[in-house]
């Protein structure tokens, strides 16, 4: 016995069904339908040209995927309520969730800039989201030249604002991940004479730096209390202005949990409001079709 397939059939606007249960437009399920029968299966007289409809409602056809099929005679539910439900909620954890995008800092974490030494004026930095990124903003009219991991060149904002990058540095490659988990070219390496390649003329660059944050995985051993802001460790990153070296200076701290309901408690409510709307939607419509037609005009006018 194969496994059951419930798809709309006979739909004659796009299901959201079929947009959810088997990821294809109303067309592609159609054609589903009309292989597993020509496979073997007998096709009822609904699936022929009469397939049960409820009262808008989608009308549902059983598949088995070991080619038999039958058609569902009995109303399954609007579909279309079920399928706003579940929109919703993938809509809303799309708004929850954070970005699955290859960085995002952690809540669980501040990393903070403390100094840029020696002082320069017209050079700023600062940490964006959380721990994950640092940002330069070179007003100085100097070159500001960021190191790598091995001291080499990867970075450079010039007096006039140009912004470049040494493709030839590995720290470009190995921050495209958070936890540097990229295969670096072999002509990336630390003695490797730079090429620099021209971003834009912003004077302003932003980049993930593995030294701002906490690489290891679970929580750090120097947090004795996860309600207790800690110090994880200070960082420093090397840069050269003006063709003198310096250092951007900052600590890592654990971040205590903020108040509010976790992610997953919000998820779980979204699910249930949802759940919920379409479990009651679907026994009002149940008690609609199911009373008798000249009540139900009386009960429902
Ligand atoms: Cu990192």
């Amino acid at each position: 016995m194969g496994r059951q397939l419930r798809l709309c059939a006979g739909a004659r606007r796009p299901s959201p069904f079929a947009v959810f249960g088997v990821g294809a437009s109303a067309g592609e399920t159609a054609s589903i339908h009309i292989a597993k029968l020509e496979g073997g299966g007998r096709p009822s007289a609904s699936v022929q040209g009469r397939p049960p409809r409820g009262p808008r409602g989608c009308p549902s056809l059983i598949v088995d995927t070991s080619g038999s099929a039958r058609s569902n005679a009995r109303f399954r539910g609007p579909c279309w309520i079920v399928a706003a439900g579940i929109v919703a909620a993938i809509a809303l954890m799309a708004v929850i969730a954070p970005p699955a995008s290859a960085h995002k800092g952690s809540p669980n974490y501040r990393s903070t800039v403390r100094a840029i030494t020696p002082a320069e004026s017209g050079v700023q930095v600062q940490v964006l989201n959380y721990d994950d990124r640092l940002l330069l903003i070179n007003r100085s009219g100097k070159t500001v030249l960021v190191r790598g991991y091995d001291g080499e060149p990867y970075i450079r904002v010039l007096g006039d604002g140009a912004v470049e990058v040494n493709k030839n540095s590995p720290a470009y490659y190995l921050n495209q991940d958070r936890y540097g988990n990229v295969t670096v070219p072999s002509t990336a390496q630390p003695g490797a004479t730079p090429a620099w390649q021209t971003l834009d003329k912003t004077g302003r660059y932003e980049w993930h730096d593995h030294r701002i944050h906490y690489m290891a995985k679970g929580t750090p051993p120097q947090v004795k209390d996860r309600n207790k802001r800690t110090k994880i460790f200070a960082w420093q990153v090397p840069i050269d202005v003006g063709g003198r070296p310096a250092k951007l200076l900052g600590d890592l701290y654990w971040q205590p949990p903020t108040g509010g309901l976790p992610r997953g408690a919000l998820l779980a409510l979204a699910a249930l409001v949802f759940g919920g709307i379409a479990f009651v939607e679907i026994v009002r419509r149940r008690r609609r079709q199911g009373a008798p037609r000249g009540k139900a005009k009386a009960a429902w006018g």
